[in-house]
């Protein structure tokens, strides 16, 4: 299985938000505020959510030899009746940071709006976490409908390092389950009871000031997302924390966690305290059994694996 090619690091925004070059005579304009962009985005997602629809009649109805494919159109025409994509859709706060873009300017926790539709909800009992290893497949358009980006054979997708309101909203949703996972024989496989959804984000939990192929500054980005399967309780650097709870402070980003304050975020750190001593060493038995609650040795509240003072 390949990984998506929209697998990107939050970080990577820095490098391109800097570009300039000398000779050009062009001038850096620097970034727009978050807390000016979010409301203008949130205005233009809210009019395209109430002058476009999706095919839902479809996926109430399916006609023969439907493929499931998710279509989008503007309400007009012989289209005027159809019941605007508002009406399906529903909402989660995401806080952004303007340190999370590696933007310079101190904004805290600026509140930006991330809307989503269930389309079809999968199979699996739970959703998988922002920071969780999830298989999808997946289209990306703008809201002029240009399409940036697409995969249509599943991949998997390490959420912490997608775009912020991709990883959210792919866990605002549900996937299918392995026991329907069918494989084709030519390299390809088919999820019965896989998700479906539309994601659709202001850019401060896209790419902000940031510019890709396709994707100009300060665009509201739009997915259409087939959620295969996920990996409960993924742990990326295989410590024995599941990476969910290395997001300590909670706020749904990954990269602002690094208890040693070294080169990796503690969800990509095997020591996380930098001690030393493996964090797995610190959290399980001889027999190497996880220990829960994990050993506070100095009883000062914080567990070992994120205290230096132990080990
Ligand atoms: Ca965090
Ligand atoms: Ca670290
Ligand atoms: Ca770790
Ligand atoms: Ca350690």
């Amino acid at each position: 299985m390949r990984y998506g090619i929209f697998v990107f690091l939050a970080l990577a925004f820095t490098f391109f938000s800097c570009k300039n070059d000398d000779d050009s005579g062009v001038v850096e304009v620097p970034p727009k505020l978050l807390s000016e962009v979010s409301p203008e985005d949130d205005a233009k997602i809210k009019e395209f959510l109430n002058t476009h629809f999706y095919n839902y009649e479809d996926f109430e109805t399916p006609p023969e030899g439907f493929d499931q494919k998710i279509v989008i159109d503007t309400i007009a025409g012989e289209n005027a009746d159809k019941t605007p994509m508002m009406e399906f859709a529903q909402s989660v706060t995401v806080n952004v940071s303007s340190s999370h873009l590696g933007l310079s300017a101190g904004e805290e926790d600026v509140p930006h709006k991330l809307y989503y539709i269930e389309v079809k909800q999968g199979g699996a009992e739970k959703s998988p976490t922002y920071a969780d290893s999830t298989l999808i497949s997946y289209r990306g358009a703008l809201l002029n409908g240009t399409l940036f980006d697409q995969n249509q054979d599943y991949v998997w997708f390490e959420l912490p390092s997608s775009v912020r309101g991709f990883a959210n909203g792919v866990a605002q949703l549900r996937t299918g389950t392995s026991d329907q996972l069918v494989e084709n024989g030519d390299g390809t496989f088919d999820i019965a009871n896989s998700g479906k959804g539309i994601l659709i984000m202001p850019s401060g939990l896209g790419y902000f000031n940031g510019t890709r192929e396709l994707i100009p500054s300060y665009s509201v980005l739009l997915f259409m997302v087939d959620l295969g399967i996920y990996v409960e309780d993924t742990d990326w650097d295989n410590d024995g924390i599941p990476s969910i709870d290395e997001d300590l402070n909670g706020n749904g980003f990954m990269f602002d966690d690094n208890t040693d304050e070294d080169t990796s975020a503690n969800f990509r750190d095997i020591d996380d305290d930098g001690d030393g001593v493996l964090t797995r060493n610190e959290i399980s038995d001889d027999n190497g059994n996880i220990i829960l609650p994990y050993p506070d040795t100095d009883n000062d509240g914080i567990p070992d694996y994120l205290d230096p003072d132990t080990k």
